[in-house]
């Protein structure tokens, strides 16, 4: 295994929008990030990533650049960027962004020149089809709902999006673009930012057939459209034209991968990206809109496939993210065992073997918002699948109940910092969002103030990780894949080997633990006395600890 600085550090994902908002707008921004550094470094973070800052109308919040070398105006300036990044560098941190190269906003200036005639030297940017009469080049849907394709009454002509009509797909086919693509990269990085989160990059490279999809095929789009068969090829001369050059990592957002592909992007010999982002654990049990149940023993089996890879390839590890609901709400116990099941959640997160990535909010174990009517939600997915949805014979009502497991916007309400107004989110009485009411009890001040919070646990399993490159390093090995809610495993290093034990549900259990005589209790999420004379241990919900043996 080569060693590297990725490999090691924790990242911590902020949404800018709903992190601190500094100057009073209701939106967070650049400065509110820079207050909150001294926070972040404390918690033990290494790596943020900041979904995009760039110049955008927000359709999508950010995810569809107008200008990819300016600043959206309210999270601020080009000067507070350069800031951000100077503080994050002198507190030893890194700094990674997010590009969004799959498409850009309709409102880019290459998109306006392209969509102003058929013979306008930027219409190739785009995937531009003729449609025929009023029906759309093929079946293929959009993730926000509908058509991938819109007209454009101008030309008559369709172009593709893969997400909302504001979001036009680029044509990577296109040399030219890729060039732009690169040069994008490379201002960024000779401003000294350490890395890119990528995406949905395997979109970029598209089947060029434009064939009409089965109906199979089509519920689960991401799986049709994903690794078109210039996607390697692609990110090889991403790799070799820019990301060589620089020591930085980058982390592809693998929605819809196989795992084959997987292994190919990952695989440190065929220089392509350093990391992705699987989904297959976050999004255990989805289908669309849909959470279906899921058990204990399918999520170990996810954690077995991306876990155990050989030498060369090395996974991330994370439950939550923007797009995704809380994980204390989807994983744990959001009401009774919160505080319990959370601290259980950062001990799989930070002792997995592969890059913990931390979202906003988990660290104090921010939980689902109970959402009333469907009006209450910013996402545009909501109501871009709703048609889909009251098609597939569900009602309103339904819809809502299901949205209330599943939705993005769970992840996005604002951070609760304090008890006052907005849980401290903002400095005056603005919110473009919503915070959870739970801010009351649920925030950083609270959970800084107590040595026992769920925010103390992660710091401390940062910490723990950080001293032991046997826990960041060691092999990985699923001891008990059967067990219906244990789930126990070996981190074995050269010095010490670490088991993890982790009652992922409200059970009372006692359970044998091979050789526990010659472990010793490194932590766990409650006071706990181990009779290490009977080899078995008694464990209550949602219990989490991790036991060391010197090896030699
Ligand atoms: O979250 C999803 C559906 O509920 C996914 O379809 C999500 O859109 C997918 O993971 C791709 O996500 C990324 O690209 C989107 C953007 O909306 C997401 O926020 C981003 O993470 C389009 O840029």
């Amino acid at each position: 295994m080569i060693r590297s600085w990725w490999k090691e550090q924790v990242i911590y994902q902020i949404y800018p929008r709903s992190f601190y908002d500094s100057d009073g707008d209701g939106i967070g921004d650049i400065n509110g990030i820079i207050l909150k550094l001294d926070y972040l470094k404390f918690l033990g973070v290494d790596i943020i990533w900041i979904s995009p800052h760039f110049d955008s109308p927000n359709d999508d919040n950010g995810y569809d650049v107008r200008d990819y070398k300016k600043i959206m105006k309210e999270f601020g300036t080009m000067d507070d960027f350069d800031n951000l990044l100077s503080e994050i560098h002198n507190k030893k941190m890194k700094l990674v962004i997010d590009l969004v190269v799959n498409h850009t906003s309709d409102e880019h200036s290459w998109f306006i020149e392209s969509k102003s005639s058929q013979n306008n030297k930027f219409r190739d940017y785009y995937i531009w089809r003729d449609g025929g009469q009023e029906t759309p080049p093929n079946n293929w849907t959009s993730f926000f709902g509908g058509s991938a394709w819109e007209k454009d009454p101008k030309s008559n002509d369709y172009y593709l999006h893969y997400f909302s009509k504001k979001q036009p797909d680029l044509n990577w086919e296109n040399e030219k673009v890729r060039n732009e693509v690169y040069e994008i990269m490379k201002f960024w990085l000779e401003k000294g930012v350490d890395g890119f989160r990528m995406d949905v990059i395997p979109f970029i490279s598209k089947d060029q057939s434009f064939k009409n999809l089965s109906k199979s095929k089509l519920v689960k789009p991401e799986f049709s459209y994903a690794n078109g068969s210039r996607l390697h090829e692609f990110l090889k001369e991403m790799n070799s034209k820019v990301l060589s050059k620089y020591d930085v990592v980058s982390i592809g957002e693998a929605f819809g991968i196989s795992k084959e592909s997987m292994m190919k992007i990952t695989d440190e010999r065929e220089c392509e990206l350093s990391l992705v982002f699987l989904f297959d654990i976050i999004r255990i049990g989805r289908d669309n809109w849909i959470q279906n149940d899921w058990n204990i023993t399918d999520l170990k089996k996810l954690f077995d496939v991306q876990s155990s890879t050989d030498n060369f390839h090395w996974p991330t590890v994370f439950l939550n993210n923007h797009d995704n609901p809380r994980s204390v709400s989807k994983f744990g116990n959001d009401s009774m065992y919160r505080v319990k099941s959370a601290k259980l959640l950062a001990m799989l997160v930070l002792t997995q073997r592969g890059t913990p990535v931390l979202y906003q909010g988990e660290e104090i174990g921010m939980t689902n918002y109970n959402f009333k009517s469907l009006d209450q939600f910013d996402d545009l997915e909501v109501l871009g699948n709703l048609p889909k949805a009251l098609k597939s014979g569900i009602t309103k009502n339904k819809y809502l109940d299901y949205l209330n497991l599943s939705s993005r916007d769970h992840s996005r309400t604002t951070i609760q910092w304090n008890n006052r107004s907005h849980g401290g989110f903002t400095i005056n009485d603005k919110n473009w969002f919503v915070s959870n009411s739970n801010y009351d009890s649920i925030n950083v001040e609270n959970d800084m103030k107590n040595s026992d919070s769920i925010f103390h646990f992660y710091k401390n399993l940062i910490d723990l990780r950080k001293k032991s490159d046997d826990l960041i390093y060691g092999k990985y090995c699923d001891l008990d894949p059967n067990h219906k809610n244990v789930f126990i495993y070996q981190r074995q290093g050269k010095i010490y080997s670490y088991l993890i034990i982790l009652n992922m549900s409200e059970n009372l259990m006692t359970y044998d633990v091979h050789n526990l005589t010659d472990y010793s209790l490194e932590i766990s999420n409650r006071n706990m006395d181990i009779n290490y004379y009977s080899n078995q241990i008694e464990l209550l919900p949602w219990d989490a600890l991790i036991l060391k043996n010197k090896l030699c």
